[in-house]
């Protein structure tokens, strides 16, 4: 199939900057080769530069016309990528998934085809731009993208993505009102005892199921905090006590024995924290896996 790696260089989602190399990182970590290597037709489409957005300079919200002016883009980016192929945006701090689900939702909308999210990460990013304590908009796209409001100056959410078709998976440091949302919701989350308790396999298969029963397709978030600082160090927002490689390994076969992938963000790789490559290289690795490398050919074996 169609691979188009987007390079989406975000780095105003959050003060620390860094993340504007992550998409060269991933070059540099050959990320292409070993997809064309597994069989796809892989296109490179560069980077995406966002909009120019003229808004004041909010009291509160950092960087709010750039964001603004990122999420117009990707969001034309990821609409039009996700009709004729798989999109694999390459970030770039997790704002950038304020334009790719906006995008690739408008894009299911129209299809008539049910838009799911996977959210890979050590934070539940479920923000508004009311509730937020940081002001710092990487911890918000879920909020936008389930159609919450408190977001001055971006798109209109025409096609939110339903709480019941959202699935959190690493959870770890969540703030007080965004549990309080959270838990008002009905978005599906699993925090990282969830995984200690019952396995990673247990919480995504139920979650995969509901997507094929739907007839859907799954967009995949993956932030690099959602591993273990341990094995990915290049990240401004270390959370101990993460996935695993094998966890995270696990759930990228998962997800291509379920073919239900149609696009996927990996974000908040900051490489000038990262100790030779090593994050990227895992990420791309991971990449790889979701994309269909494996060691023998076997369908998972789901144990409940
Ligand atoms: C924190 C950190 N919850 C905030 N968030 C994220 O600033 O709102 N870090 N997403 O990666
Ligand atoms: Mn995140
Ligand atoms: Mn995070
Ligand atoms: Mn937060």
């Amino acid at each position: 199939s169609t691979i188009h790696l987007i390079g989406a260089p975000v780095d105003s989602g959050k003060r620390r900057v860094g993340c504007l190399m992550g998409p060269d990182a991933y070059r540099s970590a050959r990320l292409h080769g070993v997809l064309e290597e597994l069989g796809h037709h892989v296109i490179d489409h560069g980077n995406l530069v966002p909009d120019a957005v003229d808004l004041p300079e909010h009291p509160h919200l950092y960087q709010l016309a750039r964001t603004v002016g990122w999420t117009q883009a990707l969001s034309r980016a990821a609409a039009s990528a996700a009709g004729s192929g798989v999109p694999i945006f390459l970030g770039g701090d997790h704002a950038l998934s304020l334009g790719t689900v906006h995008g690739v939702a408008a894009q299911a909308a129209e299809a008539g085809v049910p838009q799911f999210v996977l959210w890979l990460d050590a934070h539940s990013d479920f923000h508004t731009g009311e509730t937020t304590e940081s002001g710092n908009l990487h911890g918000t796209p879920l909020a936008y993208v389930t159609g919450r409001s408190g977001f001055p100056g971006f798109p209109e959410v025409a096609n939110p993505v339903p709480e019941t078709q959202v699935c959190i998976i690493g959870l770890r440091s969540v703030d007080g009102p965004e549990r309080e949302m959270i838990e008002a919701s009905e978005v599906r989350r699993h925090d990282m005892r969830d995984i200690d308790e019952h396995g990673i396999a247990k919480l995504l298969g139920p979650f995969l199921d509901t997507v094929a029963e739907a007839g859907g397709r799954l967009h995949v978030s993956l932030d690099v905090d959602f591993l273990d600082p341990a094995v990915a160090p290049a990240v401004g927002t270390t959370v101990p006590g993460g996935a695993t490689v094998r966890e995270a390994h696990l759930v990228m076969e998962m997800l291509h024995d379920s073919g239900l992938v149609g696009s996927m963000d990996l974000v908040e790789l900051n490489p000038m924290l990262d100790e030779r490559g090593r994050t990227a290289q895992l990420m791309v690795d991971l990449a790889a896996s979701a994309m269909g490398r494996k060691v023998f050919d076997r369908p998972t074996q789901r144990l409940l």
